[in-house]
């Protein structure tokens, strides 16, 4: 009996108690991401798009994708609407509509402060001008990432929105991605994948656009080029840093194993580099929640997958609410699932994650999909000082300023003594002149 449920033990399990922090942060540190190699790659392709344009892109594309493409940029309302089963469209557009409704009401009121009399402060935001969207292919093809960003992009109205993916065997994409692009006013789909497509967006092709922001999750070669190019001339700046995907749960006795294991594979089956953890309050049934993961693993199409994320992924036995809360801020988890009794009274304690689900009834799928929140979140401990992607993402703020004649009568003095003391002459002029000029 005792082989058998050692050999159901798929997850690694500690306690808390008998380890300092140090250990447990060992413990939870993530696969590390060595891109010296990749960067090698990645280097001479970005280069050689930023020389030959669409030709460069093309030939890429035959090597990596084995498809030989004429247009690789294609303006999205030349393209008809895909037709797709009345249910996917469906659930489709209902999360299109739930993202819309949360990014909406992101909208922030511009500022306007009288900071001395006379002397105005405004904030006014701008949607950035030309955006690229990046949406994996692969092994998972995730359309829902397609809405996750340019359904922002649209609200903000940034008048450029190309989204890059590759291209299927045929040449086509896929029919999900193009109705989400439709649907999100995309103005160009650029049938290319990895480093050449995200090349093509920040050095701009024959018939690519330039754009000055990219976004978006990717293999480690799209990851590589968006890092390289953010460093370049080509003047773009990018999301966020990018890494596997992880959750972190924290259950009580409260909780259903069958729902932890499941939430915990839903991450697991994303890539084999994901990191999943459990953090157990006492009264959890660690032997029926290792047992339900074994059991659904074994049942999951991407189970290879999945057990090797679980492989480098771990329970922890906590003792309390605080010691559970402060593992998982030093953790930092890109999700992090509350599946407790009372999960508001949690809120208070909880300062670095990217997204939260709180509660019985909230699996981490919902915000993945269609509850209206982003699910492209800082993995890799960077939630402790990055946010997930929003409506602000794809905007800028310009602040205003405006003086009345009496307004520079009351600030000028003092602007005139700083550029003094900072001995810059023509700086204090520039007021000094207009203080002797009468209203
Ligand atoms: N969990 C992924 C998002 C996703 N899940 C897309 C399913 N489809 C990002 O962390
Ligand atoms: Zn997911």
């Amino acid at each position: 009996l005792n082989a058998v449920a050692q050999a159901e033990r798929m997850l690694k399990s500690v306690s808390a108690e008998n380890l300092s922090d140090v250990e447990i942060k060992k413990l939870l540190q993530r696969p590390r991401i060595d891109f010296t190699s990749i960067l090698g790659t990645v280097g001479p392709i970005v280069e050689q798009v930023r020389k030959e344009g669409d030709a460069a892109v093309r030939q890429f594309t035959e090597r990596f994708d084995k498809v030989k493409l004429d247009d690789i940029c294609v303006a999205t309302q030349d393209l008809p609407w895909p037709v797709l089963p009345e249910e996917v469209a469906r659930a489709f557009d209902v999360a299109y509509a739930n993202i819309t409704a949360f990014h909406e009401a992101q909208r922030g009121a511009d500022l306007s402060v009288e900071t001395m009399p006379g002397v105005t402060c405004r904030r006014v935001t701008r949607p950035i001008n030309a955006v690229g969207v990046y949406v994996p292919g692969g092994t998972a093809v995730l359309p829902s990432s397609a809405l996750m960003l340019a359904v922002p992009a649209q609200i903000a109205g940034c008048g450029t929105v190309v989204l890059a993916t590759p291209p299927r065997p045929d040449g086509s994409i896929t029919p999900e991605v193009l109705y989400c692009a439709k649907k999100a006013g995309v103005t160009h789909i650029l049938k290319a994948g990895g480093a050449q497509a995200v090349a093509a967006m920040a050095w701009g092709t024959q018939t690519c656009p330039k754009v000055d922001k990219i976004f978006g999750p990717g293999n480690q070669y799209v990851t590589a080029a968006k890092m390289l190019l953010t460093n370049s001339e080509a003047m773009i700046s990018i999301d966020m840093p990018a890494g596997p995907s992880e959750v972190l749960v924290i259950a009580d006795e409260g909780a259903n194993p069958g729902h932890v294991a499941a939430d915990l594979l839903s991450q697991a089956e994303h890539g084999p580099d994901s990191q999943v953890v459990l953090l157990a309050l006492p009264g959890v049934d660690l032997d029926a929640v290792q047992h339900a993961v074994q059991k659904q693993c074994d049942e999951l199409p991407r189970n290879e997958t999945a057990r090797k994320a679980l492989s480098h992924s771990c329970v922890v036995q906590v003792r309390d609410r605080e010691e559970a809360a402060r593992i998982s801020n030093s953790y930092a988890p890109e999700h992090l699932i509350i599946n407790v009794d009372d999960p508001e009274s949690w809120l208070p304690l909880l300062d670095n994650a990217g997204s939260i689900f709180m509660g019985r009834w909230t699996p981490e799928s919902v915000g993945d999909y269609a509850s209206g929140t982003n699910h492209v979140l800082p993995t890799y401990g960077y939630a402790r000082m990055y946010s997930g992607v929003s409506l602000d993402s794809f905007t800028k703020k310009m602040t205003v300023q405006s003086l009345s004649w009496e307004g520079l009568q009351v600030l000028g003095p003092h602007v005139a003594k700083m550029a003094e003391v900072e001995g810059l002459e023509a700086h204090r002029r520039a007021v000094t002149l207009r203080l002797e000029q009468s209203s």
